[in-house]
């Protein structure tokens, strides 16, 4: 968008709220820039905070509240902004099929519902009163495991819906949910199931969500429902996965789309057929065989999902690319019900191009791998990527849902009800690291210092905005914005501090992060428009998502694996950007050209060379202002008169503003003595120049933290010789199960049996283990096969037979039913 552009959008966008508010007859202010399709309009900015909402010139846009809920539809939504008479008709049409009433209640409050939707991200919509399109919207619509609580059903003691039928098993079925959340004295409770039919990975390969049948009718919605399952009187025990679903008992039976809450999709254990009840283990076992059958005629995925980082701290540090596995989360007290052992998984943040398929990566307490070579908690890989994946509405891409019935099913049938988790493994055995590469990560910190990819340092204190990252051939753009310091006395410090970054990947959404006047508070702006977490820390928007937990973090994760974080501190901003090895020889811009070389780092936009430490400050100044942007080039949004009058009339970089060049130092300075004992290590010149240059302990504290925290990140982020994992031998056993370099492994064969090849092999700084592969044969055996050629065969035979799981640690298992089960493998 070109700036005048921008500047004018800015200019209807306060007329239009102001017309908003009184009067409904509005968007004429569209006229002219918004004819055009949805997806190519760019007049969002006109419908100030409301999303994007474009439309032709006789509709507008509306807010809704709330802005988001879950993916399977039910949630009642406000139109606001809007008057409507009691005899209008409203209609939501979200895409061709799906379309939901709405209703007018007793105060005149338009409301829609949101319909069952098989995706998740920002959906527009459009709003039909009376028949006509009188607005447009945009609907979140969330996966489940990603919703907050307090906006699902939850199943009470899961553990117990999810076994029942299984022996020792039984008694009454507990659920509740938010009763304020159904607007009705009386709800109905029923069954709803879910299933994919048709031929894998061709066009009729579809999703099935269907109601199945009704458990009670008329319940008082107290927000609480208990009852005995009586499997002999459903006729639907073929389903096998679905939700519960709580609605009003005004609507009928299993209609779609009417305002309702659901449970997350759970194994259905409680209504299957009576031949589970009678055997379960038995039942199983069969249903484990044919999941076996089929995964050996799907295509591989495996070859298609990348390899796990080597440690925990390179996984929590690859933010990029992995994220906390809900699941099994150390910050939530590693409750890993499915993976016994492990402390922490995350999962890879894409999935895989060609088959949507997804990778899970578990560590122990002592950071190591958990490999399901070794162990019935180790990692297991996805067939549908658990978050579902762009373009979604067809399988194996559904969030959630396909994630469920190829992979968490199958380790119900396999693992759980029965005792086969060897066919499990055999499809979905953990990825070792021998692949992995860890990203190198730049920082902006304090007043503005940066430490580029390569890990040289400097500081440049422009103020303006400035190409933080450049790589046209990546698409990657991270723009960022420098203001003056103001002191506590309220004068302006002649130093600057990161004040806002703009991002985008090639046709991404534009994602800005941006300093407020609140402390340690964040505000995030997706196409100029604020977007609020207030209900969920998780968006999945255009080619990017964002994920902030607390006002003072923000994640921006792009699909090349390009990772920004951001952090409020004290009244100063961190960024940080993450790249992937593909980004060597690919960058320029303030955070450096990264290719493992410090010396090469600091290249003018005009190609020439500064060196970070020998250079003098004022030459790296005039460096720095080189990679200022341009009014064109600019991802920035400019919503106030403040910022229109300091950054988008102004030159980008500001001439007048010359900072500090050297450390404003003077003997008998008060702060000199408790700034001594705070600033020390590497960080001590930053940490000096800020506290004195401010004037603040506080910001020369934030600045060394800061820095501290980097040198952190980089130390986690170091690469790490893998050899890869190794079983034991064929009926023998092996100690050690850590594979990175230095790591040894001992082998050893049971009574009778003899050991061929090395009885301890080493993980050798070149990746390559020591000594050769380790075989046990049988006495017997081996006299056989000295003796004789033909029974070479047989050795061949025997060696192939190599298993692939280790029973040493099946005992887990018998434990970890005992805990909670929670809904995602
Ligand atoms: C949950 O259900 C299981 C199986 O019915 C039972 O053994 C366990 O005691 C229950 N847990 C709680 C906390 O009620
Ligand atoms: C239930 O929902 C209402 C309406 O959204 C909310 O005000 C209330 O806090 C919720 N209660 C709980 C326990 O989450
Ligand atoms: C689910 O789909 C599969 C594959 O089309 C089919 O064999 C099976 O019967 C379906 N299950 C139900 C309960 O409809
Ligand atoms: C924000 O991120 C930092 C790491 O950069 C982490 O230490 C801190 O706990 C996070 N804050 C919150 C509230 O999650
Ligand atoms: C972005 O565009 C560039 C150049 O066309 C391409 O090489 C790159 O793969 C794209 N990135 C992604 C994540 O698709
Ligand atoms: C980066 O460029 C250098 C010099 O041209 C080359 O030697 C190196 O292989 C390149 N690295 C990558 C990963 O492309
Ligand atoms: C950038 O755009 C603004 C607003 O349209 C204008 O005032 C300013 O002169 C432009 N700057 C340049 C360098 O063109
Ligand atoms: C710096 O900040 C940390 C964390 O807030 C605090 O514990 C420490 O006391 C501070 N140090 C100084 C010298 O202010
Ligand atoms: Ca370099």
């Amino acid at each position: 968008m070109s700036n005048d552009f921008r500047r004018i959008v800015l200019f209807f966008s306060l007329t239009l709220n102001v017309v908003l508010l009184i009067s409904t007859a509005t968007a004429q202010s569209c006229e002219g820039k918004c004819g055009e399709k949805l997806d190519t309009c760019s007049c969002q900015s006109t419908c100030g905070s409301l999303g994007t909402c474009c439309a032709d010139v006789k509709q507008f846009c509306l807010d809704i509240s709330p802005h988001s809920g879950s993916m399977l539809g039910g949630t009642d939504f406000i139109l606001l902004n809007r008057v409507f008479h009691q005899s209008d008709t409203i209609l939501c049409r979200f895409k061709a099929s799906a379309e939901t009433k709405g209703h007018v209640d007793a105060g005149g409050v338009g409301h829609c519902i949101s319909p069952l939707l098989y995706e998740t991200g920002w959906i527009p919509f459009e709003v039909l009163i009376n028949g006509v399109t009188k607005g447009w919207g945009t609907w979140l619509s969330v996966h489940h495991s990603k919703l907050a609580p307090r906006f699902k059903i939850t199943l009470v003691n899961a553990t117990q819906w999810q076994y029942y039928g299984t022996p020792n098993t039984g008694g009454t079925l507990h659920m509740t949910w938010n009763s304020s959340l159904i607007y009705t004295d009386k709800v109905n409770v029923e069954l709803w199931g879910y299933n994919e039919t048709g031929e894998q990975y061709s066009e009729s390969w579809t999703a099935e969500w269907q109601y199945l049948y009704s458990v009670r009718k008329a319940v008082p919605n107290t927000g609480a429902f208990s009852f005995v399952p009586n499997p002999a009187a459903d006729p639907y025990w073929r389903w096998e996965m679905g939700s519960m679903r709580v609605s009003p008992s005004s609507d009928t039976d299993g209609r779609r789309d009417v305002n309702a809450l659901w449970s997350g999709a759970h194994a259905l254990a409680w209504h299957l057929e009576q031949a589970f009840r009678g055997d379960s283990a038995r039942w199983a076992t069969a249903k484990c065989l044919a999941w076996d059958a089929t995964e050996e005629r799907l295509p591989d995925f495996l070859s298609e999902v990348p390899d796990c980082p080597c440690t925990l701290v390179q996984a929590r540090a690859d933010t990029g690319r992995f994220h906390t596995d809900y699941g099994c989360d150390m910050e939530k007290g590693s409750k890993c019900t499915y993976h016994p052992g492990s402390v922490h998984c995350v999962r890879a943040i894409q999935a895989s191009p060609k088959y949507g398929a997804g990778q899970q990566c578990c560590y122990d307490s002592t950071g190591a791998q958990v490999l399901t070579g070794d162990s019935t908690g180790g990692s297991t890989p996805d067939r549908g990527h658990d978050w579902g994946s762009p373009p979604y509405e067809k399988p194996p891409r559904i969030p959630g849902l396909s994630h469920w019935k190829y992979d968490v099913l199958s380790f119900y049938y396999c693992c759980l009800w029965s005792d086969n988790c060897q066919y499990y493994f055999k499809h979905r055995p953990s990825s070792d690291c021998r692949t992995y590469t860890p990203p190198q990560a730049g920082t902006v910190l304090g007043d503005p210092h940066f430490i580029t990819f390569d890990g040289s340092a400097y500081t440049f204190n422009g103020r303006g905005e400035y190409y933080l990252l450049s790589s046209p051939d990546k698409g990657l753009f991270v723009q960022g914005r420098t203001e003056a310091v103001k002191l506590e006395n309220g004068n302006l410090a002649r130093a600057t501090r990161l004040s806002s970054v703009a991002m985008r990947e090639n046709s991404s959404d534009v994602i800005e992060v941006r300093l407020t006047a609140r402390p340690n508070t964040l505000e995030v702006l997706r196409n100029q428009e604020v977007l609020s977490f207030a209900e969920q820390s998780w968006m999945d928007l255009q080619g990017v998502f964002v994920f902030s937990a607390t006002a003072e973090n923000v994640s921006v994760m792009f699909p090349s694996g390009a990772g920004v974080e951001v952090r409020a501190r004290e009244a100063t901003m961190t960024a940080t950007v993450l790249l992937p090895l593909e980004f060597t020889n690919h960058t320029q811009g303030l955070l450096g050209r990264m290719n493992d070389d410090p010396e090469d780092d600091l290249i003018s936009s005009d190609g020439q060379s500064f060196d970070a430490s020998q250079s003098r400050p004022e030459d790296l100044f005039r460096f720095g202002s080189t990679w200022a942007i341009s009014n064109e080039t600019s991802l920035f949004t400019y919503d106030s008169p403040y910022l229109q009058d300091a950054y988008l009339s102004s030159p980008k970089h500001d001439p007048g503003f010359v900072p500090a060049f050297s450390l404003p130092e003077t003997p008998g300075d008060p702060l000199l003595s408790d700034m001594l004992k705070m600033c020390f290590g590497n960080g001590v010149s930053f940490c000096k120049y800020d506290t004195l240059v401010t004037r603040s302990l506080r910001m020369g504290n934030a600045t060394m933290r800061a820095f501290q925290s980097h040198a952190a990140l980089t130390k986690d982020l170091t690469a790490v010789v893998s050899c890869g994992f190794l079983p034991a031998p064929a009926r023998g056993e092996k100690e050690g199960w850590v594979y990175l370099d230095g790591a040894e492994l001992t082998f050893s064969c049971p009574r009778g049996q003899v050991l061929f090849g090395s009885q301890q092999r080493t993980c050798q700084e070149s990746g390559q283990w020591s000594g050769t592969a380790t075989h046990c044969v049988s006495d017997n055996m081996q006299a056989i096969i000295l003796g004789s050629v033909g029974a070479m065969t047989a050795l061949v035979t025997l060696l192939a037979a190599i298993t692939f799981y280790n029973r040493r640690l099946k005992r887990e298992r018998e434990e970890k039913r005992n805990e909670t089960v929670t809904f995602t493998l």
